[in-house]
């Protein structure tokens, strides 16, 4: 037996002209470009405007340490964070997408949830589209089926200002994938195909630390809908719920949480700390397969 966990998604994902073998577990790596982010609050912004040179630097040293794809998004979904306009949320991505495409082999993802923002980072390079709306805003699942990319259908419950309030749920498991298979036949119903839909149950977004622990310890029924997993938890305040520290001390439990989530079929860990997470993925992947990946 060659893999833990039976997934049977498709074997090779295409993201416009790049490509990524599902067979073994990726790193999504995280690029701010946003000057209020949870984790490296505006440490590429100079002032009011994004630092391309510095933005690169790190993009380039990700990929160099293992990230397969760049996750590149300029609205913050922190609760109280300023609302972006589209030409802001434009301004930030559009170049930065543009220059770290022209410059890396690496898959690009761009987080948002807009649908111009989608159309014009296709027109740069981006791969992937990284939705944590699941293309519910107006306009998105037409632009995101337009661009012809795979898309990453996220749950969250509420919106981010509100989401941590009180989130209550009679089953979390089953409601997070309830919401997620209801995404899925909108989305294909409206003619986005199959073979480029990725999920992910949100880790953080209107949860609890308990609703985060089961769907964790649950991941694996994820699997069944037949889809990419992706699942981002680096540095989040489940990490800090349990060990009492801050977003710049969880390295060790991002990685805890990253080797249980593979374990548990998981296909692409969105993180901050690739190098030390691509080790953990390539071990896990080794034992998984019985052999160095
Ligand atoms: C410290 C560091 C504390 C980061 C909190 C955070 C996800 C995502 C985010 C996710 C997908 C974040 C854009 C929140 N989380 N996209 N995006 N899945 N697909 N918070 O879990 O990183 S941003």
């Amino acid at each position: 037996m060659a893999e833990l966990i039976e997934t049977s998604c498709p074997r090779l994902l295409k993201c416009g002209d790049r490509e990524l073998d599902l067979s073994r577990p990726h790193v999504m790596g995280v690029l701010n470009v946003t000057p209020d982010s949870f984790s490296d609050g505006g440490r590429y912004f100079s002032g009011n405007k994004p630092d391309l040179t510095k933005l690169l630097n790190r993009a380039e040293e990700m990929a160099a340490e293992g990230a397969s794809i760049i996750d590149i998004g300029g609205e913050s979904t922190r609760p109280g964070a300023a609302p972006v306009s589209i030409q802001q949320e434009l301004d930030r991505v559009v170049t930065v997408i543009e220059a770290v495409a022209a410059r890396l082999p690496t898959i690009i993802s761009v987080d948002t949830s807009t649908a111009q923002v989608m159309l014009e980072a296709k027109s740069a390079g981006a791969g992937l589209i990284n939705d944590v709306r699941a293309l519910t805003r107006s306009g998105a699942m037409q632009a995101a089926i337009g661009t012809g990319l795979p898309v990453c259908l996220m749950h969250m419950k509420g919106e981010p200002d509100s989401m941590q309030r009180k989130p209550e749920y009679d089953n979390v498991v089953a409601e997070v994938l309830a919401y997620l298979q209801a995404r899925i036949d909108c989305c294909q119903a409206a003619g986005l195909s199959q073979e480029k839909i990725i999920i992910d149950p949100g880790f953080g977004f209107g949860k609890t630390l308990q609703h985060n622990l089961q769907l964790l310890n649950n991941l694996d029924e994820f699997n069944r809908l037949r889809f990419p997993v992706l699942v981002g938890m680096s540095r989040k305040s489940m990490i800090g719920q349990l060990l009492d520290n801050q977003a710049g001390e969880r390295l060790y439990g991002s990685l805890a949480l990253a080797v249980l989530a593979v374990a548990k079929g998981a296909h692409i860990v969105r993180c901050h700390d690739v190098a030390a997470t691509w080790d953990v993925l390539r071990v896990a992947a080794a034992v998984a397969r019985e052999t160095k990946i």
